[in-house]
């Protein structure tokens, strides 16, 4: 380690237009307070941080001033404008040699991460959650974008006139699911009928982590420049990682979580595979004493490189 792995550089982006204001804005600072740095700096990864991006407060804002053109996609206006200068901040961090690790906030945050990540390559992406996130606000129950956050990276849904609901970030054909178990009935055959790989919660239990994880990692890596690292801590049980805004029974084990990103750490020691990553869904409101966000920096330093021994 320490060869292939590039000086990570932290970006906060303490947003959660996209997931009802509930507390994942301040996701940032408790990843931080969880020992963010000092994980990292015991992997032997160095690290810079480049503080939060500027997010407005959703209550001063209208959730419906800027509606899509059919069905329901709340903040759209706010979610695209700190995206589209998260995507700047991704870009530009890895112009300059760094590794992006973006800190949520909410899911939607995704859509900067990605799109960043994407400009100048082609971007295969592993997508580590309890949820689809295939919504399009047609076929959202809720309107929440981080709901639809990967259905906007494929380009998928009438978002609005936003960059990003045009250009695809991603090939569906170069996405893997890992860990699903919380689909909506509509979003059920988008999934299905999608391009994209799905390793559910069934596939773990059966075939083990590792196995499952080194598939995702062939599915995002083949024909591609390098992939994205999505990580959604409901993608953990909640006994693991109870500070989550929707905790769904039956996820991954701590265990299994730290074996899944050593497994990419160890493909990324070998071809160089991650461009970037994010780590989403830390809600400090409802976790115990900081414990998810601890999980969440720990998780982070296991995907550069931290090993037991
Ligand atoms: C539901 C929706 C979701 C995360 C919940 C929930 C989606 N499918 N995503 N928590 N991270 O509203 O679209
Ligand atoms: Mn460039
Ligand atoms: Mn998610
Ligand atoms: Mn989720």
């Amino acid at each position: 380690n320490g060869e292939t792995m590039a000086t990570v550089r932290i970006i906060g982006t303490p947003m959660d237009y996209g997931a009802n204001r509930r507390g994942v804005d301040m996701g940032p600072s408790a990843i931080r307070y969880g020992g963010l740095a000092d994980e990292l700096e015991r992997a032997g990864v160095e690290s810079v941080d480049a503080g939060d991006l500027f997010v407005p407060r959703a209550e001063e804002r209208d959730p419906d001033a800027t509606p899509p053109s059919e069905g329901n996609a709340k903040f759209l206006r706010e979610i695209e404008d700190v995206c589209s200068r998260l995507a700047d901040e991704v870009a530009g961090t890895i112009d300059d040699g760094l590794f992006p690790l973006v800190l949520g906030g909410d899911h939607s945050v995704a859509i900067g991460s990605m799109n960043g990540s994407a400009r100048d390559a082609t971007l295969g992406a592993i997508w580590f959650d309890a949820h689809a996130d295939l919504n399009t606000p047609r076929t959202s129950p809720s309107g929440n974008v981080h709901g639809m956050a990967l259905a906007a990276v494929l380009g998928r849904g009438v978002f609005g006139d936003f960059e990003w609901a045009h250009a695809p970030a991603v090939r569906e054909s170069s996405v893997a699911y890992v860990g699903l178990r919380s689909i909506d009935d509509r979003e059920r055959a988008l999934v299905r009928d999608s391009e994209m790989t799905a390793f559910t919660m069934s596939d773990i239990d059966e075939r083990g982590i590792t196995a499952v994880v080194e598939d995702a990692l062939e599915v995002a890596t083949t024909g591609t420049d390098g992939i994205h690292v999505s990580l959604d801590l409901d993608w953990l049980d909640p006994n693991a990682a109870p500070g989550v805004g929707t905790p769904v029974r039956g996820g991954v084990t701590y265990r299994e979580a730290h074996s899944a990103l050593e497994t990419v750490s160890k493909r990324h020691d070998r071809d160089n595979v991650v461009r970037s990553m994010d780590v989403v869904e830390v809600n400090p409101i409802l976790d115990e004493a900081n414990e998810t966000a601890g999980l969440a920096a720990e998780l982070a330093s296991s995907a550069f490189g931290k090993r037991i021994l």
